[in-house]
């Protein structure tokens, strides 16, 4: 005997005309219970809205593109035997009163499954879990209900709330993906960052992640996007206890995602960095005597700022350095646009959100975005899209000190200008030595794309530019 039940939307909460994104299933599919269907996708977040019974989906009543709220039909489903009616009833009604929910019992696949649809701890849910069914509830209720759904069709209620996955309100949070795509991806060891996503908002879709995984055994080992196979010796297992007292703190969150990122970027992208000083007396003249008008503008003019103006000077001429490598290792992304990165130091680690469009900003305009900006990293409320789409990074540690560094380039970029401690120096002027102030540059670039001599070109045009800022006008 079989037996025709619609599959509705559940309660999405406050949710409405939620766009399909992907859709899981066929027609003529033989489907499990709890399989996905199709992913919703809101501004924000994505849910996978699952069978709530198995069997042959005889019809499908949306496809890709389509909106549906809460109890929109998505398709229908045959349900044979124990499945159908009042079998499955029966069973339900058995596994309340003997004290089992969904929760219970539930194999490990399915737990997995579950969690995907909750999202990450990180990622955090707009709906709590205490939303879902109770199941205490559900006992005491279940013989009403089950008389309830003899006389109605009790496969046509919509299925309990199904959670979104939030994205995008935590910088440093899972990219665009549905939770499938997710799934696949911790499967395959993929890191979701790593890979570019084809569909809207850059989501990144199965097919994307197969390409993906494609073309990095394609590259093999020494991949653009940094497929390095290191033999690298195990990490020492010490007891550090042995030696004296010790305290254990856990890495931050930001610590724990960063990490990663940049060890990829120190073994796989062959670092030279490229030293240099530039005279800003008179930039710090002229900085000094705006000042009173950057604190009116209710901001303040660091030498940050003019740095930001002289990069974008620097990108300008030397648009090599405005460039990418693309993932396979095969061409150079030039970009057009000229957005520039700083590091932030945080409570939490180091950030790097992104001053866009800094060519077209005056420098009253970049203090303000970079006040803003690292106010945003330290009090942790950057968003995905602020430290995304950077051309070049600046790191300068010229508040707190140092004459050198050599910064980690921040992939997919191919530079990175560290900035140390300007000192008054004496300087031979041909007659004299004059005390000049001095400002330390250090340049980090990815000697595959960047050659010595053009490094040393860049920097040595950033110190023309800073030693004379009316060329930033130019
Ligand atoms: N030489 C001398 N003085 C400098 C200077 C330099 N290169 N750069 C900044 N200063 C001065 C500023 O003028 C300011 O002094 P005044 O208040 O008298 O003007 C003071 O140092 C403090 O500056 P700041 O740090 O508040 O502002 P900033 O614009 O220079 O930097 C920011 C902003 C967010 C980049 C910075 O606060 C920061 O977080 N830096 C650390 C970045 C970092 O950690 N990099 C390492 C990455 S690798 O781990």
């Amino acid at each position: 005997m079989s037996n025709k039940t619609e599959i509705r939307v559940p309660d999405i909460g406050d949710f409405d005309k939620v766009p399909v994104i992907e859709v899981l299933v066929a027609e003529g599919d033989t489907i499990e219970k709890e399989q996905s269907l199709v992913t919703l996708e809101s501004d924000k977040a994505t849910m996978e809205v699952p069978s709530s019974k198995a069997g042959k989906l005889v019809e499908l009543k949306v496809s890709e593109g389509d909106e549906v709220s809460e109890g929109d039909v998505i398709g229908i489903v045959e349900v044979e035997g124990d499945e159908s009616g009042e079998d499955s009833e029966s069973e339900e009604a058995r596994e309340a009163e003997e004290g089992k929910g969904t929760g219970e019992g539930e194999s490990e696949q399915d737990a997995e499954d579950k969690s995907d649809q909750r999202g990450s701890p990180e990622t955090g849910n707009r709906k709590p879990e205490t939303e879902e069914p109770d199941e205490s509830k559900k006992t005491e209720s279940s013989t009403k209900e089950s008389e309830a759904k003899k006389t109605a069709e009790s496969d046509d209620l919509p299925a309990p709330p199904v959670p979104f996955t939030e994205m995008g309100s935590d910088p440093s949070s899972i990219p665009h993906a549905s939770p499938a795509v997710r799934k696949l991806a911790r499967e395959l060891g993929v890191e979701l960052s790593d890979v570019k996503g084809s569909a809207e908002h850059g989501r990144i879709t199965a097919e994307d992640l197969k390409k993906h995984v494609k073309s990095r055994m394609e590259a093999g080992p020494a991949s653009a996007a940094g497929g390095v196979g290191l033999d690298i010796a195990e990490w020492p297992r010490v007891d550090f206890s042995k030696f004296g007292e010790i305290e254990e703190q856990k890495l931050s969150r930001v610590q724990k995602i960063s990490g990663p990122n940049l060890l990829r970027n120190w073994v796989s992208i062959p670092h030279v960095t490229q030293f240099d000083e530039a005279d800003i007396t008179e930039m710090e003249a002229f900085r000094k005597a705006a000042k009173p008008e950057a604190e009116e503008a209710g901001t303040k003019m660091t030498p940050l700022v003019f740095l930001i103006k002289a990069v974008v000077a620097g990108l300008k001429k030397y648009p090599k350095f405005n460039t990418s490598l693309s993932s396979d290792g095969e061409s150079l992304v030039y970009k057009k646009y000229f957005h520039v990165g700083v590091a932030v130091d945080t409570p939490d680690g180091l950030m790097v959100p992104v001053i866009r469009d800094a060519d077209s900003k005056s420098l009253l305009e970049l203090a303000k975005d970079l006040t803003e900006l690292s106010g945003k990293a330290r009090d942790g409320k950057l968003s995905r899209e602020d430290m995304q789409g950077g051309c070049m990074t600046i790191s300068s540690l010229g508040g707190i000190g140092g004459t050198a560094f050599t910064p980690i380039i921040n992939a997919p970029e191919v530079a990175i200008l560290g900035v140390s401690k300007a000192e008054m120096k004496p300087v031979w002027n041909g007659d004299e030595f004059e005390p000049r102030l001095t400002l330390p540059l250090s340049l980090s670039y990815d000697h595959r794309v960047i050659d010595g001599a053009a490094a040393a070109r860049f920097t040595q045009y950033l110190a023309h530019v800073l030693g004379d800022v009316r060329r930033l006008m130019l």
